[in-house]
């Protein structure tokens, strides 16, 4: 329960409602938005509102107020969370997480951001130049990091492309010492085509600037790569021609081939290498190696692979560039104790789109993944703490999202195991091949149909059509497409040319164009089966860390500081379980506390507990502070902590505090003044 918030602002913990009800829930979230109150807790779980208007409540003199504070001993704000995960990692020697999630343009990354810069802020007060070293490092990879992996979409102006998780390392005194970014799917095929209204990743417009306004000789390999990449940006000038096939008789040609000098130039290769990877295929026939030449077709899906493995290469190199120099050097644990870790997961969030494609398919999967893992925490941390404390624990029931995470990953059964099973096809290959294998054996699932099962609903316009019913609302998807990005073939002709490169870094990204062709049988990973399993990694480390969450809300489709549109946040709300976890929060116990904490805060409403108790334990005092006050039918003592079940005993608490605070204020006046 925070302090200093009057109700005016609604309650500033979902858990102190009179009833739980959606209405009341929706009443209060609307009710602190449009007073300026972005952050309202459930517990220990902040629900963030996207305020689409810069706040003044980051400032130095904001984080002051939240250094090692307890949570419910200031307003809700992503600092006090930040400052739990922190003081559970230092105390306790702890590894925490810190988990947030909610759809897209919700907020996650720029909430990530601020918790950045609040562990940032409260740390290395010796100011050991080495530790800033790392955390100035650990803070301005953001900005490289966003430059090449975000993009405007039609949900989010700075959406993120790619999923990032970040481990914070600590040492012994709480200071960061290093840490590690894990990347997961960039959304590739961005390079390449956009939808209406949406843009490519920030970082190609950012070059296309400095073309225009820095001088030759820097701007030569600018210039390249500007030029290479305005095929695919639809609203440039294209006029320095596309890199396009013809053909002649049987033969196919570049049409441009002014082009191909430029690409040969920027990677540094010879032109006529390049020409060559791009029109044929060196394939092996038993023994004999022969150069196919490729349809135009063939020609032209070549080279949009290439531009985009090379994208997704150097967006890895970048990130592992950025490990390079933060990673924790010279830590001995034996002299110095195990450091332990603050992970940050900003993810993509859950997306709909008009046209959903394989890319939404995998973000809309790993929210599944995570709201699981959020149902699995939330339950088992609560069972845990009554079970450690040794109190009785009652059940609530959640929507259960696993049946749709299997209705995914299940192996042999699930959708990326049927999308698998048809790349393997030794016969036709195809998009609809998949889509047969799906209708075929997810017929009865209640979370997939068709059109070919569905023929006369509506959502589904087309014969390419699937619809999943995520546990975040209904999200029709196209099969087109699927195919070719999960087998996500790159010839190995461009890994070879690339390999060949004499730029020392495009060679060292393509190690695997040593091999030739002969030495080239092994299938790799389908792109499906690569997400899937960083996924299962991703959240078994989560799992194993204790985690906080940061549970955000996208108050309306226009970006508007002053919209809050009842039916869009109402869904949000919903689906993202709050209400449960509000019940959970409630069916147990509002608060708990420690009992020295406990003391601390109320020892002055009783005789027997101030200035100080001489009781044998604080435990004891507590109970005799709780019988004082006549609130035991209501608390239950833990091994470590009193447990508090209804908000109302705590507000008389804090009343009781309130009038005590008071009256010793004024006590103390008096004597200042000498009135005493
Ligand atoms: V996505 O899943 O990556 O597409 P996010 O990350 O959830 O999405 P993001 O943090 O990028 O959303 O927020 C979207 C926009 O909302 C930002 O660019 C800001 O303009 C705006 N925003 C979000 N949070 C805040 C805030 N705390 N204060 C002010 C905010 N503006
Ligand atoms: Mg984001």
């Amino acid at each position: 329960m925070a302090e200093h918030e009057s109700l005016e602002f609604g309650k500033a913990d979902f858990v102190l409602l009179d009833s739980v009800s959606l209405e009341e829930f929706m009443a209060n979230l609307k009710l602190r938005f449009e007073k300026g109150r972005i952050y309202t807790y459930i517990g220990e779980v902040v629900v963030s509102v996207n305020p689409y208007r810069a706040m003044n409540i980051y400032g130095r003199d904001t984080i002051e107020q939240y250094k090692g504070r307890e949570l419910y001993e200031r307003p809700p704000h992503l600092f006090a969370i930040a400052d739990a995960a922190y003081k559970a990692m230092k105390r306790r020697n702890k590894d925490t997480c810190i988990v947030i999630s909610g759809e897209s343009g919700a907020g996650k990354t720029e909430a990530s951001k601020y918790i950045m810069q609040y562990i940032a802020a409260i740390t290395n007060p010796g100011q050991r130049a080495e530790v800033e070293r790392v955390k100035n490092m650990l803070l301005k990879s953001n900005c490289v990091l966003e430059a090449f992996g975000n993009a405007k979409t039609k949900r989010n102006d700075n959406s993120s492309r790619f999923g990032k998780y970040m481990d914070i390392n600590f040492d012994f005194k709480g200071d960061p010492i290093g840490g590690h970014i894990n990347n997961y799917l960039l959304e590739k095929s961005r390079v390449i085509f956009q939808q209406e209204g949406e843009r490519s990743f920030h970082s190609f417009y950012q070059v296309c600037v400095c073309v225009s306004t820095r001088d030759l000789p820097y701007t030569t390999t600018l210039r390249s790569n500007a030029i290479t990449v305005f095929l695919y940006l639809s609203p440039c000038d294209l006029s320095q021609g596309n890199l396009t096939f013809g053909v002649d008789g049987d033969t196919t040609l570049i049409e441009n081939s002014k082009v191909v000098a430029v690409i040969g130039d920027l990677l540094a290769t010879k032109e006529e290498n390049v020409e060559k990877a791009l029109l044929y295929r060196t394939v092996a026939t038993g023994r004999d190696v022969i150069d196919k030449q490729h349809t135009t077709q063939e020609a032209s899906y070549g080279r949009d692979a290439l531009a985009k493995a090379m994208y997704e290469r150097m967006f890895c190199w970048i990130v592992g560039r950025i490990n390079d120099v933060i990673e924790v050097k010279n830590y001995d644990a034996k002299v110095h104790g195990k450091n332990t870790v603050i992970g940050v997961l900003d993810i993509y969030g859950f997306e709909i789109f008009q046209n959903n494609s394989f890319e939404q398919f995998c973000i809309n999967y790993c929210n599944e993944k995570l709201q699981q893992l959020f149902i699995q925490l939330v339950l088992r941390q609560e069972q845990e703490e009554y079970q450690r404390e040794g109190i009785p624990w009652k059940h609530i029931d959640y929507f259960n999202n696993q049946i749709i995470v299997d209705l995914v990953e299940l192996q042999h059964k699930g959708i990326f195991s049927v999308l698998d099973e048809a790349c393997m096809n030794v016969g036709k290959v195809t998009d609809e091949v998949f889509l047969q294998g799906l209708n075929s054996k997810l017929a009865k699932h209640a979370h997939y149909t068709s059109r070919k099962l569905s023929p006369t609903d509506k959502s589904l316009e087309f014969d390419r059509d699937f619809r999943i019913r995520h546990y975040a609302g209904d999200v029709v998807y196209s099969v087109v497409g699927f195919i070719d990005k999960n087998k996500d073939t790159l010839f190995q002709d461009f890994k070879r040319l690339l390999y060949n490169s004499s730029n020392p870094v495009l060679k060292m990204m393509w190690p695997e164009g040593k091999l030739s062709i002969t030495e080239v049988t092994k299938r790799p990973l389908t792109a499906a089966t690569l997400f899937k399993n960083s996924m299962i990694a991703l959240v078994e480390n989560l799992a194993c860390k204790e985690p906080y969450y940061v549970r955000c809300i996208k108050p309306n489709d226009v970006k508007s500081p002053l919209l809050f549109e009842h039916e869009r946040c109402r869904h949000q709300v919903e689906y993202l379980g709050l209400l449960e976890n509000v019940r959970v929060r409630r069916a147990g116990f509002a608060n708990r506390q420690e009992y020295p904490r406990f003391l601390q805060r109320y020892k002055m409403i009783s005789e027997f507990t101030w200035p100080n108790h001489d009781l044998p334990s604080d435990k004891e005092a507590v109970k005799r502070l709780v019988q004082g006050c006549g609130f035991e039918h209501d608390v239950a003592y833990g091994k470590t902590k009193v447990f508090v079940r209804t908000p109302r005993t705590l507000f008389c608490l804090e009343e009781q505090r309130d009038e005590m605070v008071g009256r010793i204020v004024l006590f103390l006046q008096k004597v200042w003044r000498g009135t005493i």
